[in-house]
């Protein structure tokens, strides 16, 4: 053995000996020297993006809101594009019956999509509109020179301001905000895209959808209701209360999903603001058949999840073979189903069981995420106006009853024998349902009899839910299924968990 290594490592020395010895023109012939300009020319580099002085008269963007994007620009030549983008801060839902003052460009998160063609000049307009309270700018960074044009355009309340720039290189671009402070600015919302198209424009595909990730950091929990103001502590600890597609819970759910048929082609702009988060973007049920990591220009095939940066892009295209819902998430997965970060791209057409025998995924799946009808931000109105009906109430909590306890309990409450209690006609319920109360924030351990059975389980805690989620649930439990009626108070619920010690590890 020793022998063979030393052997080895003499043979190895040799080598190494000979290489050195080697002439220089002995090695290939110098193809590199032709290799940098034709790499520049093929990728679109900055020296190749200046395509002359912009043609014709001015042209005015044509601004989209997610998840729409403008459609190609279809031009053979440079052109003068007037892009006029207004900053507008707006209260708006970001989950059901939750508010939050979102700075925008444009009234919407994120921000509107701007499409130019390699070469184009740029003119842009900011504008911050008169009710608004803060000065915003805006760093493209699609623009070569410094801060991206934030240092041009900085404008007050009721102000605008206009700058120009050459768009040198394609590629898929994040814009924010960069005034300071920069990371609130953009954790409010400040963010979108801008697609700088090569010269022969992209290929055609089907469908074009554009979705952007973002993190959001509000003083109340997750779902807690009414209008949520911005934690700065949070964010700087990177603790974020919602992680959001479109900047709010449920902007690419049920109604609002994103839409294809069978057999299309489907391009998704990914984009992701940040401030913090690095998504790990996945759709469920699907592979991309090509990703351009980071919106670069390189190409990489059948990938599972891609990673998009904050500040960063990624363009993503695949074919839909089979019908049903697809899950955009991100695969970091708390943030899917606990801060909401979770879409839908709905395929409509043709089964083909050659590819897939399955049934439709499965609504436990998806949970509360689907939030139908509205009926907790109903509940939600109705509590802040101090009129909370228990008609509402049940409403709201059926809503959250599936997929959360429904997973155990199931949709008719009737439980799976010897492992989860019913709650339809539960005796040991009925008894007590403030007890319950108690249960649901802490958890249950040990043996239980409910109607005469004997279960010897575990139930955990479910406290991440807030206190009208429990308040509801409870009241629709106590109103279904032959229970005896009767109504639980969010003031009940914050009672109990300030008077009871979270198991460890629970959520407060
Ligand atoms: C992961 C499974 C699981 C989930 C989710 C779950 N439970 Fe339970 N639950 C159990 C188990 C198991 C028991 C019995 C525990 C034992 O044996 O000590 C139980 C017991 C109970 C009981 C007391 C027994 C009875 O049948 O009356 C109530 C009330 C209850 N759960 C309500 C809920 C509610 C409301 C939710 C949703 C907020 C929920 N549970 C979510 C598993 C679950
Ligand atoms: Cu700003």
């Amino acid at each position: 053995m020793i022998d063979a290594t030393d052997r080895n490592i003499r043979t190895l020395w040799l080598l190494a000996i000979v290489g050195c010895q080697q002439p220089v023109q002995e090695r290939p012939p110098a193809a590199p020297s032709v290799a940098p300009s034709a790499l520049a020319r093929d990728t679109g580099g900055s020296g190749q993006g200046d395509l002359g002085p912009p043609q014709g008269p001015p042209i005015d963007a044509v601004l989209t809101a997610a998840p729409q994007v403008p459609p190609p620009t279809a031009r053979k030549q440079p052109a003068k594009v007037v892009v006029a983008l207004e900053v507008r801060e707006v209260e708006l839902p970001i989950s059901e019956g939750v508010t939050y003052t979102f700075w925008t460009f444009g009234g919407r998160v994120p921000g509107s999509f701007i499409r130019v063609r390699q070469g184009d000049t740029v003119e842009f307009h900011l504008r911050n509109h008169p009710d608004n309270k803060m000065p915003h700018n805006i760093d493209l960074h699609a623009v070569t020179g410094p801060g991206g044009g934030a240092s041009s355009s900085f404008t007050a309340p009721g102000h605008q301001s206009q700058f120009t720039f050459k768009a040198l290189n394609r590629g898929l671009f994040v814009y924010h905000c960069a005034t300071a402070p920069v990371g609130m600015h953009v954790g409010n919302g400040m963010y979108g895209l801008i697609l700088v198209e090569p010269p022969e424009g992209l290929e055609p595909v089907d469908r074009e959808f554009y979705v952007m990730q973002g993190d959001f950091y509000t003083v109340g929990k997750y779902r807690e209701k009414g209008l949520q103001p911005f934690d700065m502590q949070k964010a700087i600890e990177e603790n974020a209360t919602y992680v959001l597609f479109n900047g709010s819970e449920g902007a690419l759910v049920d109604d609002r999903a994103l839409k294809a048929k069978v057999g299309e082609r489907v391009r998704i702009f990914i984009g992701n603001g940040g401030p913090n988060l690095t998504s790990s973007f996945h759709v469920i049920g699907e592979i991309f058949d090509r990703v351009y990591p980071e919106a670069g220009t390189r190409m990489q095939e059948n990938v599972q999840t891609t990673m998009v940066p904050a500040g960063g892009a990624a363009i993503v295209e695949f074919k839909v073979e089979v019908p049903g819902t697809y899950i955009l998430l991100d695969h970091a997965l708390f943030r899917a189903f606990n801060k909401g970060a979770l879409g839908m791209l709905k395929v409509e057409g043709e089964e083909n069981k050659d590819v897939y025998s399955g049934k439709e995924i499965d609504s436990s799946y998806l949970g509360d995420m689907m939030m139908p009808g509205g009926a907790v931000s109903v509940a939600a109105e109705q509590a802040s106006q101090g009129e909370l009906t228990i008609e509402a109430q049940i409403a709201a909590g059926k809503t959250l009853f599936t997929g959360t306890c429904s997973t155990c309990h199931q949709l008719d409450g009737a439980g799976i024998a010897n492992v989860f209690p019913p709650l339809a006609g539960s005796d040991f319920l009925n008894a007590d349902p403030r007890r319950a109360i108690g249960i649901v924030l802490n958890g249950l351990i040990g043996k239980v009899t409910v109607n005469g059975q004997e279960f010897n389980s575990v139930m955990p805690p479910m406290s991440q839910l807030n206190d009208d989620a429990i308040a509801n649930i409870l009241t629709y439990v106590l109103n279904s299924w032959g229970n005896k009626g009767g109504r639980i108070a969010a003031a009940q619920v914050s009672a109990v968990r300030a008077a009871t010690p979270r198991p460890a590890g629970a959520a407060h």
